[in-house]
């Protein structure tokens, strides 16, 4: 069973008010997204909030995303810019389409710079394409969700502005899938979470999903199953859950992670598996490919 995560603390509500208030003021709004879990990592707040303004879609964090699936997502939503806010692949292409968002304006907001709001879930690398856009460290990042605590203003060389926000999440998520996989790729806070339980629900989805890049890293000569014998128990493994568990004890013993009396440290193996996975150590890994759906 998925674990039921339901945060949401009180500065989202905070910079939900923050997006509606500053909405009238710009042009066009840029929804960064997650290329790991394009569907998770989309906000249904946000789309209430600014259907109203011609928004630009961006993939972020593709280099971590499977090359496949980053194609494949481009062809699924037309006009959506893959991006590498790090080395700044995909910046021009916004730029291109900001210009025309400019260029068709009309009335006194024409005579203005134009202005854009960024937007998107915690830690999907907002404050990162701010800074590539200007061009220098003009907002800070961090590899944690809530860094950026309040609005800022950024002004870039052609007078265009930026608001930068905080990542922002909804109260509630109907399937529980999304929770997961927005913590599995860290726009939930882990204090919040239970550690092994999320490394082994990510354990599930990645035996499915890439079962080899899995088993080369951990150096297992085969990933249990259903059927076969657990290391723990000496009994046949009876259901997903218990197959999870078994291959994470055979990854904590690969890596070391023992406690005294041989037992399984469950949360420094969970926290080496959820920190690999999210840095690609893994390797290039989607969790949402475009045959699951996307409005
Ligand atoms: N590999 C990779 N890392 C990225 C990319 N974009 C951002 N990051 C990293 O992701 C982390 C989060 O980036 P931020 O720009 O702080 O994210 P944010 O959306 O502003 O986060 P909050 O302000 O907390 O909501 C940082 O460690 C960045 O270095 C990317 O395209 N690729
Ligand atoms: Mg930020």
């Amino acid at each position: 069973m998925a674990q039921n995560i339901n945060w949401y603390p009180g500065h989202m509500k905070k910079t939900r008010e923050l997006i509606q208030s500053n909405l009238k003021m710009v042009d066009a709004v840029i929804e960064v997204i997650d290329a790991r879990i394009p569907v998770s990592s989309r906000n249904p707040i946000i789309d209430e909030l600014v259907s109203a303004k011609p928004r630009i879609i961006a993939l972020n964090k593709s280099d971590l995303a499977d090359a496949k699936a980053n194609s494949l997502w481009k062809e699924r939503l037309p006009g959506a810019v893959i991006l590498n806010a790090m080395t700044g692949e995909g910046t021009k292409q916004i730029f291109t389409i900001l210009e025309k968002v400019a260029a068709e304006r009309t009335g006194r907001s024409a005579l203005k710079p134009c202005r854009l709001m960024i937007v998107g879930v915690p830690n999907c690398g907002k404050s990162s394409l701010i800074n590539r856009m200007t061009g220098r460290k003009s907002t800070k990042t961090g590899d944690r969700p809530g860094v950026t605590k309040g609005k800022q203003w950024l002004t870039l060389e052609n007078d265009m502005q930026l608001l930068d926000t905080p990542g922002i999440l909804w109260p509630k998520f109907e399937d529980p899938n999304v929770g997961m996989n927005l913590a599995f790729c860290g726009s939930i806070k882990d204090e919040i979470l239970d550690v092994p339980t999320l490394a082994m629900e990510l354990i599930k989805v990645l035996t499915v999903r890439y079962p080899e890049l899995l088993r080369e890293r951990y150096k297992l000569e085969e990933l249990l199953g259903e059927g076969d014998e657990s290391p723990e128990t000496g009994y046949p493994i009876e259901t997903e859950t218990d197959a999870a568990l078994a291959n994470m004890h055979q990854m904590a013993m690969k890596r070391g992670c023992i406690l005294p009396g041989k037992r399984i440290d469950y949360e420094r193996i969970g926290k080496l598996l959820l920190d690999e996975f999210r840095a690609a150590k893994i390797g290039r890994i989607t969790l949402e490919w475009p045959e699951k759906g996307v409005e």
